[in-house]
């Protein structure tokens, strides 16, 4: 059966399933659920873990003791239930102070404020165990770029990054950053809309080492690029540090909707690689129940995101196993395996470059030589329509 165990790693931020419904025609349909409850009732669904803005749990401006008595019953929550926080992350986008973004504000003000506000964010997360904190630019972009030389933004960003991955190793907590990046939404465009260029600004740090990604279904899918392609790639660079699961169709507004249930096919190849690959990492739904829900449709909901993994995951199992596509995937794979002529991965050397120069390929067969995708794809898609 496809019930949810805490080994599978299924986290929920407190802000997914904590969602009211508000949107920008429409006000809250839900009643605010307390942090508390929400870690019960997803530990009771086989959820892992929970992860937080630090307003998802202290609000803006609450006093110092108030922020500990809210941590403390946090806290109590987490150890009845076994739940734990492998992330969190800071709101820097809901206050109206951060209209104009937070550490790419035109505003030096806001961007120091940005970065007390993330420090202490970051303190809370390290103190209930969070070893990965995320970085999502909410308003890190504009409108126009009137007012601001897009290179600044770029350069601040940096910066801000480079002191708070400096503030960590000073506070000697065991933590790594990852970047979320998303091509627009709230602003008109974000900065670092996609994974590659995530991946380029990472290598532009002074830790390195400490950054990865968050990498978003919604957010790639919203760019019209391929989820899977993007998550490769940092899986390839040794990037991914944490994933953000939910669905979304190409040229919407940012959908955030439940796991799997717009692109089931893309679905699959993303829980296929990710398992393939070994990655160990929390399984993150960044998503949300539709307006239309209840409170029992929000459960209904975060129990759909896992099954359906769980579901994904076993038609992975099954691909690897399945006679016929293996079969045919082996007869793909032959005429590769058996070319026998110099290639690249032997490596450059002037004799090697005179003798690929000098290879006779017969480039009318290789042209004609049919691919057997269709077939192929056509077992895939009745693996998952249940037919296989
Ligand atoms: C969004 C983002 C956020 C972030 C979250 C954690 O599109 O709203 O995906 O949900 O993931 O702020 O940084
Ligand atoms: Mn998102
Ligand atoms: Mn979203
Ligand atoms: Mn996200």
């Amino acid at each position: 059966d496809y019930t949810p165990k805490k080994s599978d790693k299924f986290t929920f931020g407190l802000w997914t399933v904590g969602n009211i419904g508000r949107d920008p025609f429409g006000d809250p349909v839900r009643t605010p659920m307390t942090p508390e409850h929400i870690v019960h009732k997803l530990s009771e669904l086989g959820a892992y873990g929970v992860n937080f803005h630090d307003n998802d749990l202290v609000p803006f401006g609450a006093s110092a003791q108030e922020r500990d008595r809210i941590v403390k019953s946090f806290k109590k929550a987490l150890e009845d239930t076994g739940m734990v926080v492998p992330m969190a992350t800071t709101n820097l986008f809901t206050h109206p102070i951060f209209k104009d973004g937070a550490f790419t504000s035109s505003d030096a003000k806001v961007r120091a404020f940005a970065l007390q506000k993330t420090m202490q964010a970051i303190d809370l997360g390290a103190e209930l165990g969070a070893t990965t904190y995320v970085f999502w630019g909410g308003r890190e972009g504009s409108e126009t770029d009137a007012y601001r030389n897009p290179v600044d933004a770029i350069k601040r960003f940096r910066e801000a990054i480079n002191y708070l991955c400096d503030y960590v190793i000073d506070q000697g907590y065991n933590m790594r950053f990852a970047l979320e990046p998303k091509p627009n939404e709230p602003r008109g465009d974000i900065y670092f809309p996609t994974v590659g260029h995530m991946l380029h600004f990472i290598s532009t740090l002074d830790h390195p080492e400490m950054v990865g990604l968050n990498p978003e279904f919604a957010h790639e899918t919203m760019a019209g690029l391929n989820f899977v392609h993007a998550v490769a790639e940092a899986i390839e660079a040794g990037k991914l540090f944490h994933i953000d699961l939910n669905d979304q169709i190409i040229g919407r507004y940012d959908q955030d909707f439940r796991f799997a249930s717009e692109n089931p096919k893309r679905a699959f190849f993303l829980v296929k690689l990710l398992e393939d690959s070994g990655y160990d990492g929390p399984r993150h739904f960044d998503a949300h129940a539709y307006r239309t829900e209840d409170e029992e449709g929000v459960w209904a909901f975060a129990r759909g995101c896992m099954r359906s993994y769980l579901i994904l995951k076993e038609k992975a199992q099954k691909f690897n196993k399945d006679a016929e596509i293996q079969g045919l995937l082996a007869e793909i794979r032959a005429e590769d395996e058996n070319y026998q002529g110099p290639s690249a991965s032997d490596g450059y050397s002037r004799e090697h470059a005179q003798q690929v120069k000098d290879y006779k390929f017969d480039v009318t067969a290789l042209s004609q030589r049919g691919r057997k995708y269709e077939e192929l794809d056509q077992l895939v898609m009745e693996l998952l329509l249940g037919v296989r």
